[in-house]
Order: C-alpha cells, then structure tokens, then sequence
C-alpha cells in the first residue's frame, strides 16, 4: 500500500499527487496538520529527519523529497519513458530535477510562501530568479514540447506545480506564452488532477 504523508496547500505534495494520478496508482493519503506541526512530531521526524512533506511510504520502502519520490514511483511503477534507464536521457531529467529543486524552490515557490503564508524572504533575489527561470523555460518550451527528452517524464511534473501557483506569488506569467502552452498541456493530460490556487490555461 502506498501511502503518502502530505500538505494539502503544498506544491512539492501536489508533484506526488499528480504523478501517482497519471500512472492510476492507488494511495492513502495522510494529511498533516501543518498548523498543528504535526511534522515536528518524533513519528514523523522518523519518516523525515528534516521535518518536512512530502514523504511516501510502499510497504517498508520510505522516501522523503519530492523529486525522490517521482523517481521511486516512475522506476517502480511506471514506463520506462517518464525517467529513462539510459544514462544520457536520465541525466536529462535529472537536471530538471535539480532546477526544481533549486531554482523553483528559491524562485517562484519562495514568492508564494511570501504572499500566501507570510514568510519572510528576499524578494529581490526570487523575483530575479524566478525571471530568469520563467526566460528560460519559455525559450526551451519554443522549440520543445515537453522539458526532457521530447517526451513527457517526470521533469515536467517536477517543475510544473510551482509555475502554475506562479499567479500567488504575485508574478505575472502573461509575456511566457511558451510556457503557458505547456501547463494547457500537462493539464490536458489524462489523469491531470489539481490543487487549490492552480491557475489554469486549458479551456
Ligand atoms: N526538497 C524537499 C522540500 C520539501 C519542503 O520544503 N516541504 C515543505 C512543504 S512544501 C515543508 O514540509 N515545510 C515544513 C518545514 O520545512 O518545516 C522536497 O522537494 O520535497
């Protein structure tokens, strides 16, 4: 059984609800009460010594970290497309991987924990990094359909969440036509679920 520790408001939680969504995976979710810091609590800090969401469990099998998890569940139980066994298209993904762990997290994620949740950041240096990541990906998304390998893996699920709740962190995404192309896309696809806040550009 898999069972996936999450946040409801919490795009790196939303990555793992859309990826186990589009491979018809089966989960249990258990709801965090953030509030409550339920994911300080030594239960859970065994799962996580960080402290943080998500975390997925399958029978004794525990991953923390979102893109982790993606990687888990496209290895175990998906085509061999959406994160390849092949050392180049591997490290394709991977960097994507890593951007959405860098400048997704320090970018656009960071602007909306600021203007949704109060955090206290510099908003200089992620609005400068969210720019330039938006520049970015609405330059490769010009000439490619998809972030990896032309196809869809688990790169585009990585850095996805994020860029569509682009809007709660007051950042306007209306000049990266490219890449509102590909979030009509993703929310196309069959199995596309969202979360609260996403904003949406299919009809
Ligand atoms: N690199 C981690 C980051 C996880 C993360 O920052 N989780 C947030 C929710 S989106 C969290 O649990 N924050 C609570 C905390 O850090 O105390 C991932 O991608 O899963």
């Amino acid at each position: 059984m898999l069972t996936l520790y999450e946040f409801g408001l919490s795009g790196n939680c939303h990555k793992v609800r859309l990826l186990l969504s589009l491979l018809g995976l089966q989960y249990q979710s258990k709801l965090l009460n953030s509030a409550a810091r339920e994911h300080k609590r030594d239960d859970f800090l065994r799962l996580n010594p960080f402290g943080q969401t998500p975390v997925l469990t399958d029978g004794d099998t525990v991953v923390r970290d979102s893109q982790a998890i993606l990687a888990y569940l496209a290895r175990t139980y998906g085509a061999d497309d959406w994160f390849p066994q092949d050392p180049a298209k591997a490290a394709e993904v991977m960097s994507w991987l890593s951007t959405a762990a860098n400048e997704v997290a320090r970018g656009p994620n960071a602007m909306r924990l600021h203007h949704k949740f109060g955090r206290a950041i510099n908003m200089d240096e992620a609005t400068q990094i969210t720019a330039q990541l938006l520049s970015v990906l609405n330059l490769h998304l010009r000439s490619h359909q998809w972030l990896a390998n032309n196809t869809l893996t688990i790169a585009d699920i990585a850095v996805y969440p994020y860029i569509a709740l682009v809007n709660e962190g007051k950042f306007d995404i209306a000049p990266y036509v490219y890449v509102q192309s590909w979030m009509k896309r993703i929310e196309q696809l069959a199995g596309y679920v969202s979360m609260p806040g996403i904003q949406h550009f299919a009809e």
